[in-house]
């Protein structure tokens, strides 16, 4: 790869637009909008830096094999893919939320998660979800979902779900109840260690313009 240029990977959505800011304080301003076209790498105003669009799961991958020499990820990605051969210097403070436990109103959860107990957790984070109910002495037999978790308890296919909650207004349309706090979330930069190294030139003030975003709006 060209050490002289920079592969910047992202996601689209609340992502990407709570990144915007970050790349502006970096003087790097996308030359198309991804939300709005198909292209999968989107030129930048430096003529040597690009950005390459993926799903959100997928970032850690890139940059882990070094596809992509940095890129942003929330903290739940980050968990459940280990986290091999990154560099995570920086919590961004953006894409916050909750790893919960959620189960139907009216359910005995308290009851039903009794050390020695079991459950069926329908979760699109299998590693979180069995971390946190072997803690617990929990049995747990778990179903891989890939979307709208929400629906798995409502029509008996699990007991309770592990997912992301931001405002709640999901569960509470759905008739639901987070009974369990596992983790706040938010994204982090993620660097890929060899890059870090081969590219540290490029990749340094970067780095330092978003910590300076993240300090400022942090006072
Ligand atoms: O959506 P898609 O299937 O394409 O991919 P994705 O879900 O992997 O990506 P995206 O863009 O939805 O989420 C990217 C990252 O945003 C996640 O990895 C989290 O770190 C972070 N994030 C922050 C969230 C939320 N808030 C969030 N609320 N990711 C998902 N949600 C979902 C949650 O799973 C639930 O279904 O939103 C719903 C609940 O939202 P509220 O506001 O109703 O509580
Ligand atoms: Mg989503």
């Amino acid at each position: 790869m060209n050490d002289n240029a920079l592969t910047i990977a992202l996601s689209k959505g609340r992502i990407f637009e709570e990144t915007l800011p970050l790349l502006a304080a970096a003087g790097i301003v996308p030359s198309e909008n991804p939300e709005k076209s198909r292209k999968l790498i989107i030129g930048t105003n430096h003529e040597n830096i690009r950005l390459v669009i993926m799903r959100a799961t997928d970032v850690p991958t890139y940059v882990q094999y070094g596809a992509a020499d940095f890129g942003i990820a929330g903290k739940d990605v980050l968990i459940e893919h280990g986290g091999d051969g990154l560099y995570q210097p920086l919590d961004l403070q953006i894409a916050k939320c909750r790893m919960t436990v959620a189960v139907r109103k009216g359910f005995d959860y308290p009851r039903a998660s009794q050390p020695g107990s079991r459950l069926r957790i329908a979760t699109k984070y299998p590693g979180i979800a069995a971390e946190h109910f072997a803690a617990k002495g929990v049995h747990v037999d778990i179903i891989k979902l890939y979307g709208s978790m929400e629906l798995a308890p409502l029509v008996g296919l699990s007991d309770a779900i592990v997912d992301l909650v931001s405002t709640g207004n999901t569960l509470k349309a759905n008739d639901l109840e987070a009974v369990e706090h596992i983790a706040d979330i938010s994204s982090r930069l993620v660097v890929n260690k060899a890059a870090l190294k081969t590219k540290y030139a490029l990749l340094d003030p970067i780095i330092q313009a978003f910590a300076g975003v993240v300090n400022k709006e942090a006072v």
